[in-house]
């Protein structure tokens, strides 16, 4: 049997699980296998009525030291075509439910663009960031170009991809990549709390302001506020829309049910 290169855990707190990558001697280099796994079990929490945010974590050491680069090093271009690994990152992507990335040490190359496919980003003084792609004769592939520069900014972004400069969990968060620094021993815990104050409130809305927020990326602003618009009407067909307007009403804590 093949090595698992993730585990997961349900429940860490009411309605959160949390996934780990779970390949601690390659500083979690993102093969393919390990992609496949993470797309596999984020899609079956993502069905999970039971489960309403998801935190993504690595080890102390690493998040992830990127792209497994033993595994793509004599690929041709086309065996890179074939395999088209970024057919697991777009499934990624439509995660519907809440992510966020609790990192701590490396997050380089794939692994930092994987925390930027994150909704979320708790961090770990100790972390850095990084697209050192450019060092091995690349460039970032899985969203570094796009997403970085959309969280940081043009002049921030083009240092980071065309040095491979690392910045540190402050440097990230002073220039808005992330959402928090705290102490190594607390960086999971955080996110596992931020997980649970997202999961106690009710799913659909969470998903649906989560949708909304990264349609403005790929949209206008007029289409953006029509399609914030078009969710925000939908949520008044939801029983946790009169639960919660009702629970405010009452001076009482609504008790949400994702219905
Ligand atoms: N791929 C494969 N193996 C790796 C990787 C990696 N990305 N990173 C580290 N490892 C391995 C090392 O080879 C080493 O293995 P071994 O013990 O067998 O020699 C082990 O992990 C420990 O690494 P080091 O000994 O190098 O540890 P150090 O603490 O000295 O250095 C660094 C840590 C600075 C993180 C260093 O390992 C490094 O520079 N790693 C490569 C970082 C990098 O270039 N990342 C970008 C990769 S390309 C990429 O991500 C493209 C993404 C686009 C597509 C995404 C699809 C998944």
């Amino acid at each position: 049997m093949l090595p698992q290169f993730i585990t997961v855990h349900q429940n860490v707190a009411p309605h959160v699980a949390h996934i780990r990558l779970n390949r601690p001697n390659e500083l979690n280099a993102l093969n393919l296998q390990l992609m496949g796994e993470l797309r596999d079990a984020l899609k079956a929490l993502d069905a999970d009525d039971d489960i309403r945010a998801i935190v993504l974590s690595g080890n102390d050491k690493a998040f992830a030291a990127g792209a497994d680069i033993r595994e793509m090093a004599n690929k041709s271009a086309i065996d890179m075509f074939i395999t088209d690994q970024f057919s697991t990152w777009d499934a990624i992507k439509k995660i519907k439910k809440p992510m966020i990335a609790a990192v701590s040490g490396f997050a380089l190359g794939g692994g930092c663009e994987l925390t930027m496919l994150c909704d979320m980003i708790v961090a770990s003084e100790t972390a850095r960031f990084g697209q050192p792609e450019i060092k091995i004769g690349v460039m970032p592939g899985a969203g570094g170009t796009q997403r970085l520069t959309r969280a940081i900014g043009k002049a921030r972004a083009m240092e980071m991809v065309l040095t491979g400069r690392f910045i540190t969990a402050q440097e990230a968060l002073d220039a808005g990549l992330i959402n928090k620094v705290v102490p190594v021993e607390l960086y999971l815990q955080e996110a596992i709390k931020l997980a649970s104050e997202i999961a106690a409130l009710s799913p659909l809305a969470v998903k649906m302001a989560k949708e909304a927020v990264l349609k403005s990326f790929d949209t206008t602003l007029e289409e953006g506020l029509h399609f914030e618009r078009k969710n925000f009407y939908l949520l008044f067909a939801a029983e946790d829309q009169k639960e919660g307007m009702q629970a405010f009403v009452e001076k009482r804590a609504p008790v949400f049910k994702g219905r």
